[in-house]
């Protein structure tokens, strides 16, 4: 099911419909644009909330928390208001009220966001599409396959990669953005770090902004896409893709990718970014072992407990050519399309990939599957 209607201007809320609504009413207490039953019942990740925010619900409705089936994971059977008033008061960084409004609500169907590289030097596709001529045929092909989104990028942020002048960066995404933005039949999103090339290209016609630094590497970032009301893709970066790789650890890398992503989305709607516009992303492969991919992976169900939209790169990454033996990027098609399906069992709500027409099959496969077994991915 697309969305999309030739020459409509489509939004990026659009593509997660109820969900953003129900993220909308946590963001403006007493204007829910939905009503919850009386009794709420919620099963979710305990890292989704700060202790102080575990210590008032437990106050406003005693004895309605328990221990989930699984280590980190908390049960709330109680009163759906005592979830409302405390997500309308807390000001606070986790998003209670979204949780609930996250878990009570139907999934949306998962999206693909298709990779248009208009660089000399990506890590699997560099120099393939750098003539704007040629990157624009190969984003209208990647919509032709499927694609709900595509993301045009000018500047590799590869390990080791160094930054891109803004000029540069300009004369590379601009004329492609311009020309798939008038096509009309799927989003566009800019990847960049830089808020001059951000705000050129939303001019152009792109409505999200996918920024691997989440606003933290460019301060105008996140008040420009506020003040466009533009849509923006917060991702978990350790280091700068410089030098991301050199020795990243972690203690509990689940904990602390989604306390970073947290607090990137507090930024995002302290700036005045709506949270219909905001989706996260753990980054897999920017600043992680692959043991930290493949725990990341596995933890999906516990991050769509933040209450916003996922979204997940894992297509072509090294972390997959480790698990397979394959070292050439561009021939780990196969590869790709397996973490698709499994992205999309886990929960991952958009997935960005460069082979769109695998994905869609690998994602017909998974929502055939999980059809036949409703339950087994709402965790
Ligand atoms: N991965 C890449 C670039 N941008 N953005 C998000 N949100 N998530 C990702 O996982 C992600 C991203 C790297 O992939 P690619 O664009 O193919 O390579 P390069 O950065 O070398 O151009």
């Amino acid at each position: 099911m697309r969305p999309s209607a030739p020459g409509s201007a489509l939004e990026f809320a659009d593509l997660f419909g109820e969900r953003a609504c129900a993220l909308e009413a946590r963001a403006a207490p007493g204007t829910q644009a939905w009503r919850a039953p009386e009794e709420a019942r919620l099963l979710f990740a305990a890292l989704a909330l700060e202790p102080a925010e575990l210590a008032a619900l437990e106050g406003a409705a005693p004895g309605a928390l328990t221990p989930g089936p699984d280590p980190g994971w908390l049960v709330y059977s109680g009163p759906a208001r005592a979830l409302r008033a405390l997500g309308g008061s807390h000001a606070g960084l986790s998003p209670l009220w979204a949780a609930w409004a996250a878990a009570a609500r139907p999934r949306a169907e998962p999206r693909l966001m298709g990779i248009v590289n208009v660089t000399p030097d990506s890590f699997s596709d560099g120099g393939r599409h750098l003539a704007p001529e040629e990157a624009i045929a190969h984003g209208l092909k990647l919509i032709g396959e499927g694609a709900d989104i595509l993301d045009v990028g000018g500047e590799s942020t590869r390990p080791g990669s160094e930054p891109v002048p803004t000029e540069i960066e300009l004369e590379r995404v601009l004329p492609v953005v311009r020309a798939l933005a008038a096509d009309g039949r799927a989003l566009v999103s800019v990847d960049t770090r830089k808020a001059a090339v951000a705000e050129a290209a939303l001019e152009a016609g792109a409505t999200l902004v996918n920024d691997v630094s989440a606003g933290r590497d460019d301060e105008r970032m996140l008040p420009l896409v506020a003040e466009r009301g533009a849509s923006i893709v917060l991702m978990h970066l350790c280091g700068t893709p410089r030098d991301m790789q050199e020795r990243p650890h972690y203690t509990d890398v689940v904990r602390e990718v989604a306390a970073h992503l947290r607090e990137r989305a507090a930024a995002a709607w302290q700036a005045g970014i709506a949270p219909a516009r905001i989706a996260l992303d753990p980054g897999l492969g920017f600043g992680k072992r692959l043991e930290d991919n493949l725990a990341l992976m596995r933890a999906l169900p516990e991050l769509r407990s933040l209450g916003l939209p996922l979204v997940l790169g894992a297509s072509r990454k090294s972390f997959l050519g480790r698990l397979s033996g394959e070292e050439r990027p561009e021939h780990r098609a196969h590869e790709s399309s397996a973490a698709v399906a499994l992205g999309a069992w886990l929960g991952a709500d958009v997935q960005r990939v460069h082979d769109v027409g695998a994905a869609r099959a690998a994602l017909a496969v998974a929502r055939g599957v999980s059809e036949l077994a409703p339950d087994a991915r709402s965790a």
